[in-house]
């Protein structure tokens, strides 16, 4: 009998796989009204869930479980699984084990949805099945297709710790900065669970400028310098343009690119060496990078109305996305501003309040933090508003040109049921601006 643990989107399509599969399950979930409560119970009425905190009976009969990456290993029920020794396995192992065509895993602390998505169009693009899932969204197993010709899985730290068994044709960790550390005892168990990627790897990618990453042959490397060898992807600034690059060649201007930031430059260079470990052709590969719109929410461009960029970058809830959002923008602008706030974070936020008072003029706070935040914000000028849709029109009043940017630096549960929620909120007060 396997046990299933979590009823969120992972468990549910785990669930819904054993059972097409005519394999015995059980499932549980600590929390009592778990997310997909009433879609699990009315799609498989024979394997009721458990509910409510976890108990010893649940490994009754037990040999393997299939577990969510939201639940933490210091969970009893874990740890009682290991005193018994139940092999725990993630639901992208359980994947591998029946996905026919190669997997390429994408790993990181940021940037990985981003890569994700513009390696899997540039599959497409060069007319291959492609079929994407992981950490972005659809659970790896909902993927499983006898048509795909690859498949582009995008891996949290989290379903890495439970994964011991992993094909990937090819993988990379794309950068290593502290975060998770509530789920970790400390960074080096975090580095360590992104860097485990790298051990499933027939061929690699290398990010060079990470220096955790410990450099390996043969694997394919980029780096935003100009490249080392041949076979390096990396850029060149000439007239103050900056070009891609592999080796010697020239890809293409990162000015043709819709994507902006020097983060997303990296995130470029980390597509192409993934792809081309694929051997996916070079033309079709920056034909796809100039298409690539990047991720909504994520110094998404909105419109321009009378000399105004809008970006909405609601994703950014902590200081270094939104430190990360405004060195993108501020060489491009001359008058920014940013509309910030929410629900703080326990971290240092000096760097991007300095960053603020030496680049941009006003900023717009919300949300619960707003006072903290523009206490700590000594030289641009602080105005508070009680919502997104006021923020965005006192932010309109404040410059005849240049860009709006929402980048709260902050999580939205305030004011929001959540960064999208946010994001969308954002974009149609924009929208409806005369
Ligand atoms: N939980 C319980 N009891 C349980 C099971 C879960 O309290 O029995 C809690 C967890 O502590 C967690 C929450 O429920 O806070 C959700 O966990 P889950 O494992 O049930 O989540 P799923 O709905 O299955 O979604 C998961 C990923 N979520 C997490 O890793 C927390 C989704 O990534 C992923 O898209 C989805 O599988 C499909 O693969 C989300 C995420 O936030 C986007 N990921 C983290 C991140 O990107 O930083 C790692
Ligand atoms: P993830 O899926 O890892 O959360 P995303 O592609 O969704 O990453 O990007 C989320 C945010 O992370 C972006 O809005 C940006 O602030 C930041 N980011 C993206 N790529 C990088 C990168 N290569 N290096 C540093 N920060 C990045």
């Amino acid at each position: 009998m396997k046990l299933v643990l979590g009823l969120g989107k992972t468990g549910f399509s785990i669930a819904r796989f054993l059972s097409e599969q005519s394999i015995d399950y059980k499932i549980a979930d600590s929390r009592t009204n778990p997310p997909l409560l009433s879609k699990y119970s009315s799609a498989f009425l024979k394997s009721l869930p458990t509910l409510g905190a976890w108990t010893l009976d649940l490994l009754k009969k037990v040999d393997e479980i299939f577990i969510s990456p939201g639940i933490a290993q210091n969970e009893s029920i874990v740890i009682w699984a290991k005193e018994q020794n139940i092999p725990i396995v993630s639901d992208i192992e359980l994947f591998s084990r029946f996905a026919k065509a190669p997997i390429i895993g994408i790993t990181g602390s940021n940037g990985k949805s981003t890569v994700t998505q513009l390696l899997t169009q540039m599959i497409a693009n060069a007319g291959i099945q492609v079929a994407m899932g992981g950490n972005i969204g659809t659970p790896a197993l909902d993927c499983l297709s006898e048509k795909t010709e690859y498949y582009v899985l995008e891996l949290s730290s989290y379903q890495l710790d439970y994964t011991h068994h992993l094909n990937l044709i090819v993988g990379i960790v794309l950068n290593i900065t502290p975060d998770h550390l509530d789920r970790y005892q400390n960074f080096k168990h975090y580095i360590n669970s992104k860097l485990s990627l790298y051990q499933y790897c027939q061929h690699l990618v290398i990010n060079l400028d990470e220096p955790l990453t410990p450099t390996k042959e043969n694997a394919k490397r980029f780096s935003i310098n100009i490249p080392k060898q041949a076979d390096d992807f990396g850029t060149v600034t000439c007239h103050d343009i900056c070009y891609l690059l592999k080796g010697d060649d020239v890809l293409m201007s990162i000015n043709e690119a819709q994507l902006i930031g020097e983060h997303n430059t990296r995130n470029i260079l980390a597509a192409l060496a993934l792809g081309d470990q694929i051997k996916l052709p070079i033309t079709s590969m920056i034909q796809s990078i100039k298409n690539f719109k990047g991720l909504e929410h994520r110094l998404e461009w909105v419109v321009k109305k009378q000399n105004i960029d809008y970006y909405n970058d609601s994703k950014a809830t902590n200081a270094l996305a939104t430190i990360t959002a405004l060195n993108a923008l501020i060489d491009k602008y001359e008058n920014i501003v940013l509309i910030a706030g929410g629900i703080k974070k326990q971290e240092d936020y000096t760097v991007l309040f300095e960053l603020i008072d030496n680049n941009i003029p006003n900023v717009v706070l919300i949300g619960q933090s707003a006072k903290e935040l523009g206490s700590n914000i000594h030289t641009a000028k602080v105005t508070y508003a009680n919502s997104i849709e006021a923020a965005v029109n006192i932010a309109n009043t404040l410059i005849d040109s240049g860009a709006i940017l929402l980048s709260p630096a902050c999580t939205s549960f305030d004011m929001f049921d959540n960064f999208e929620q946010r994001g969308q909120m954002f974009k149609n007060a924009v929208l409806v601006i005369s």
